[in-house]
């Protein structure tokens, strides 16, 4: 006797859950779309949870906006993350056909999550600023406020002192760009390590200013790009409005109240199937002193991990044409400092795949680790 497939239950309210269901009468094959951010086009973020898989069954789930998302680009050599239990992501065999989205699982348990990258969650968020402050010798300087208001934590590595470099890095301006956060539990896990001479180094001369969810409101709602107001926050750094970008405006006012000495942005990119950066080249002050410093940040990493190259990246910017809304090109310009924006893949890093995961949470943990050892081999030539 034959057992009908059992329907399956599909749901994303929760943090950062983002599909709609457009029709899952056949569970062996569902049909799907992605939400827009909730006050802007803009959308390619998905993350759900079903239950009432046929164990040893293959089910197909497909997104049937795909082609209308942001990035349209972003589909080719693209496959979606899966887990069982929100903490072990992997690819799953994933087509796009031009217009659709179609990933499938043979189910090994009867309920999975699925997400465009490895979540980071808000309580996640919780336990890593905590942690940072009991382990990472962290205090938190500041709390800005979203335009929802959840907190915005400042941490500070380091004692104030007026002698020391201020070294900024700000990360998930975007929401949906969770390898960002993962990047920064690689940082604070890091400063958790007593004996370690690299960076021994970097903290004599320099403290750390870090902000690791610039946009905690787009994050929980499942946003790709904007925060609750529908603002992409970065182009809101110039001319900055507090009731559209509080966000911002809180990581502006702190800088101008310490200085700035580097300023590093941190980003997934959709399309680009490799680890970048995207400096300053097209700012107005642009000058020898900072292609340098540029330069010696990126051959640096390059040689500290294959999970980073120069071959592959934005378009540069011609000289004088920079976008000066960009967090990167607006702080650059302002504090006359190296400043970077750096992007993780949604993809894999090719120069380095892995066909379990492609890019990953821990990778992108691993590569805030390496840059740390690249600021402190570059601290003391800053200014
Ligand atoms: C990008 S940053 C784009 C920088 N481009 C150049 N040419 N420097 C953005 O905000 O569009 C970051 C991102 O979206 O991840
Ligand atoms: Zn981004």
């Amino acid at each position: 006797m034959t057992v009908a497939p059992s329907a399956l239950h599909i749901r994303s309210d929760f943090d950062s859950g983002n599909i709609q269901v457009l029709d899952a009468s056949n569970p062996m094959h569902v049909r799907l779309a992605i939400k827009p951010d909730t006050q802007s086009a803009h959308f390619q973020w998905f993350h759900f949870h079903v239950e009432g898989l046929q164990v040893g069954q293959t089910h197909r789930f497909e997104l049937s906006n795909a082609s209308q998302s942001s990035y349209n680009k972003a589909w080719d050599g693209y496959q979606a993350v899966a887990s069982y239990d929100q903490e072990n992501w992997f690819r799953v065999p994933t087509q796009f056909d031009g217009s659709a989205l179609t990933f499938s699982l043979k189910a090994e348990q009867p309920q999975v999550w699925f997400a465009y990258f490895e979540p980071y969650s808000r309580a996640r968020h919780d336990d890593l600023i905590k942690n940072a402050v009991q382990w990472s010798g962290c205090e938190v300087l500041a709390v800005g406020k979203s335009a929802e208001g959840r907190d915005i934590p400042l941490l500070r590595k380091g004692n104030g002192a007026s002698r020391k470099h201020k070294l900024w890095i700000i990360a998930q301006q975007h929401p949906g760009e969770h390898m960002a956060e993962w990047f920064m539990q690689g940082i604070l896990e890091r400063l958790e390590q007593g004996s370690d001479p690299q960076l021994r180094k970097l903290l004599d001369y320099a403290d750390l200013y870090l902000i690791p969810n610039m946009n905690p409101d787009g994050a929980f709602h499942g946003h790709l790009r904007t925060n609750a107001n529908g603002q992409d926050l970065n182009r809101a750094w110039q001319n900055t409005d507090p009731e559209t970008s509080p966000e911002v405006f809180f990581a502006l006012e702190q800088m101008h109240k310490y200085g700035v000495d580097l300023f590093l942005d941190i980003h997934g990119d959709e399309e680009i199937p490799y680890v970048f950066t995207a400096g300053c080249e097209g700012n107005p002050g642009y000058s020898e002193r900072l292609a340098t410093l540029e330069e010696r940040f990126r051959s640096h990493l390059s040689q500290q991990t294959r999970d980073f190259q120069t071959t592959h990246g934005y378009p540069r910017d011609a000289a004088g044409q920079a976008n000066m809304t960009l967090a990167c090109n607006s702080v650059g310009q302002r504090f006359d400092c190296l400043s970077l924006t750096l992007e993780m893949p949604f993809k894999d890093h090719n120069d380095a795949p892995d066909a379990v995961t492609g890019w990953s949470g821990k990778r992108s943990m691993q590569l805030g680790k390496d840059v740390l050892s690249t600021l402190s081999s570059m601290v003391r030539e800053l200014r």
